[in-house]
């Protein structure tokens, strides 16, 4: 089983609720700004529908989407917890976001406003759309590619990546998009596991301010054995450089795409039909394979996008910062937001390049109404400094939102104040892969914002807190995040592995989906998120949840971000080892060390108080942003380190390790 964790009972015996509120401060709520309530997608009445029938409202929210064959059936439980949603329909996914919309009199609207790192700009409306997804499956298909075929995706962030990913979805052929900043052997495992015919990437993209290959690490994972089903490598010229070329299997992408008829009629798939692998790293054993099917998996990205962003159409700039290789740029770049007909910004490169204020620029230069993006770079920007964001004009922001970690309520009243003017509500959507779409979040027209907290499961979406016998835990009381019904957009398998399927996600908690996140339910019954339950601490007998001593770290003024772990500990079985961040002009002594562990301990009592704190200048984080605490606590125990291959950059543990009194070896 799956299930390794012994020492994660029901958490929050000592983070009281007291301390929730301390972290407040002075329990603030932001209620929806009237005008936006007024005119809202969605209204409290939603909830009220779906209560009184659950699939008679995904059956409605089904209905956005334009199907060849309408579904008669909503949805097929009969062998759980293996769904079938809207079994009998069909439908082609790249007609819902492209197509349509031309035949809808749209064709001239903009699709993306894409801007490149170096500065170069491409705008791309729903007409171009189509006739570049078209061109490109009929070159897929000259390839080779067949329904069914899984095609590798391994690209920049760049207009022809969503391409890429409509044109499979278009001809039915499963993409498996990788992660441009993964290795070689990460490619390779995901080619090999998905056994991909095809791989599309590009020369390179651009990044951090200079061109970064990306083509000779697909040259490298195609030696790996259990790639020989690759018959075709797709490559983009994205960056000019210089790339090794194997005659027969490497082919440039303007080169075929562009000469393909610009028509191409989409074939309707059953609701079912695979859309698309994407893999998680998970902390050990080999990635998992999630599997996302059509229908349902449409209607809940494009519902959840209507009604989380309250997008409207017509007149929103709608930007949504993640990676496309990431489960967010998949959900809400590709399919969610583009169903919807929204006009989008697709930026290729990083926040600070080539200066700190460049997404601000990007905000004020295209008019952006929607922002979405992770705390991570949230916090990142609260470092920089207010003063620049307030270089720019923002005032085009009407809503922003946050996903990927727990969003600490300091970041939170952050970036409301200093990106949303004091004005714009912050919706922090809770999610996973595994879901494929938003979840547990408030909605900007209906719900009074709490900094901090997702708060409430979706309309159609249930989910709740439960302790280690499965019984719901009352408000205030914490335990662990359970779904209790399917949902429309759930994984349906892993890839090529139902059992562990079963034993990952339904085996902890019988007939719940088991998300593997701790959660807090508050006295008004909002959820609370707590962070991954393999991070939960122990210590002296009491489970402590890293996230609210990093919140309460990033809630002295001088800390702009922190990373907490349990390293083993003989006294205590495991004892608080705390990684800050330092705001801009903080200094680094011994009396802020002690400043900082008084300020937790009175934050969130003595228990909680760090045993030690290390103020470094980076925090080891995944390319989608997550900090990994794994490789922490081989620090904090002074280990050799884990596995390192997912992580931005490695070089940031070199210089956390260095900062240790007494380094590790290498072996
Ligand atoms: C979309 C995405 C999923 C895990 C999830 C949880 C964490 C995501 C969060 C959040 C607290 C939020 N997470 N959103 N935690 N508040 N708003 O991130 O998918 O990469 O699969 O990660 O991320 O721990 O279980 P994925």
């Amino acid at each position: 089983m799956a299930w390794d964790t012994t020492d994660t009972l029901g958490m929050g015996d000592v983070v009281s609720n007291e301390s929730l509120a301390n972290l407040l401060r002075e329990e603030r709520r932001f209620a929806p700004p009237a005008e936006l309530a007024a005119s809202a997608n969605v209204t409290a009445e939603a909830y009220k529908r779906a209560k009184a029938d659950r699939l008679g409202f995904w059956a409605e929210q089904a209905r956005r989407l334009t199907w060849a064959t309408e579904p008669n059936e909503t949805l097929d439980w009969s062998n759980p917890p293996f769904a079938k949603w809207f079994a009998d329909g069909k439908l082609n996914v790249a007609y819902n976001c492209v197509d349509r919309h031309v035949e809808n009199g749209l064709g001239d609207r903009v699709a993306f406003h894409f801007e490149g790192e170096p500065g170069d700009t491409r705008s791309l409306t729903y007409a171009e759309l189509q006739r570049e997804v078209s061109q490109a499956a009929h070159a897929l298909t000259e390839l080779g590619v067949q329904g069914g075929d899984r095609v590798a995706i391994y690209m920049p962030m760049i207009p022809e990546t969503a391409v890429a990913m409509l044109a499979c979805a278009r001809i039915g052929a499963p993409h498996s998009v990788v992660f441009g900043g993964f290795s070689a052997d990460a490619l390779a495992t995901r080619i090999q596991d998905a056994d991909a015919r095809v791989v599309i990437t590009a020369d390179g993209g651009y990044r951090r301010g200079k061109p970064s290959a990306l083509k000779p690490a697909v040259d490298e994972a195609l030696t790996r054995p259990g790639t020989e089903n690759v018959r075709s490598v797709l490559v983009v010229r994205r960056t000019g450089q210089d790339v090794a070329w194997s005659e027969g299997r490497d082919v440039w992408w303007h080169e075929i795409v562009d000469r393909q008829p610009e028509q191409h009629t989409p074939e309707a798939f059953d609701a079912e039909h695979p859309l698309f692998i994407l893999y998680t790293s998970g902390t050990t054993g080999k990635p998992k394979g999630i599997l996302h099917t059509t229908g349902g998996y449409l209607t809940q990205v494009s519902y959840t996008h209507h009604a989380v962003f309250d997008l409207k159409p017509e007149t929103d700039v709608y930007w949504c910062t993640a990676d496309v290789g990431w489960v967010t740029g998949h959900s809400y770049i590709v399919y969610g937001p583009l169903s919807n007909g929204a006009t989008e910004v697709l930026y290729e490169g990083t926040p600070d390049t080539p200066h700190q204020g460049r997404w601000w620029e990007i905000v004020q230069k295209y008019g952006v109404t929607i922002l979405y993006t992770a705390p991570t770079a949230i916090r990142a920007c609260m470092k920089w400094g207010d003063d620049i964001p307030a270089k720019f004009d923002l005032s085009s922001l009407r809503i922003l939102g946050s996903v990927g970690e727990p969003i600490n309520p300091e970041a939170w009243i952050w970036y409301r104040k200093h990106i949303g003017a004091d004005q714009t509500p912050v919706v922090d959507t809770w999610w996973q892969t595994e879901t494929g779409g938003i979840m547990i979040t408030p909605l900007p027209g209906v719900t009074a914002t709490k900094p901090g907290s997702a708060q409430v499961p979706l309309p159609g979406i249930s989910a709740t807190v439960v302790d280690d016998d499965t019984n719901e835990v009352p408000n205030g009381a914490g335990g662990y995040l359970v779904l209790t019904e399917p949902w429309p957009s759930m994984l349906r398998t892993i890839w090529g592995d139902d059992q562990r399927y079963l034993d990952t996600y339904w085996s902890r908690f019988e007939k719940r989906y088991f998300a593997g996140d701790g959660a807090k339910k508050d006295d008004d019954g909002d959820i609370w998120l707590l962070g991954r339950v393999d991070d939960v601490m122990l210590v002296s007998g009491h489970n402590i949840s890293t996230t609210e001593v990093e919140s309460a770290l990033v809630s002295h003024p001088k800390v702009a971000e922190a990373a907490v772990v349990g390293a083993t500990d003989p006294q205590t079985t495991q004892a608080i080892c705390a990684f800050v961040i330092l705001r801009g002009s903080a200094a680094e002594d011994e009396g802020l060390v002690e400043e900082l562990r008084a300020h937790v301990a009175k934050q969130l009592g003595p228990i909680a108080k760090p045993k030690r704190i290390l103020p470094v200048a980076e925090l080891p984080k995944t390319r989608s942003g997550k900090i990994m605490r794994r490789l922490l606590r081989d620090v904090a125990e002074n280990r050799a380190l884990g596995d390192v291959t997912t992580l931005t950059d490695s070089s940031v543990m070199e210089l956390i390790q260095s900062k240790l009194p007494s380094a590790p070896s290498e072996d």
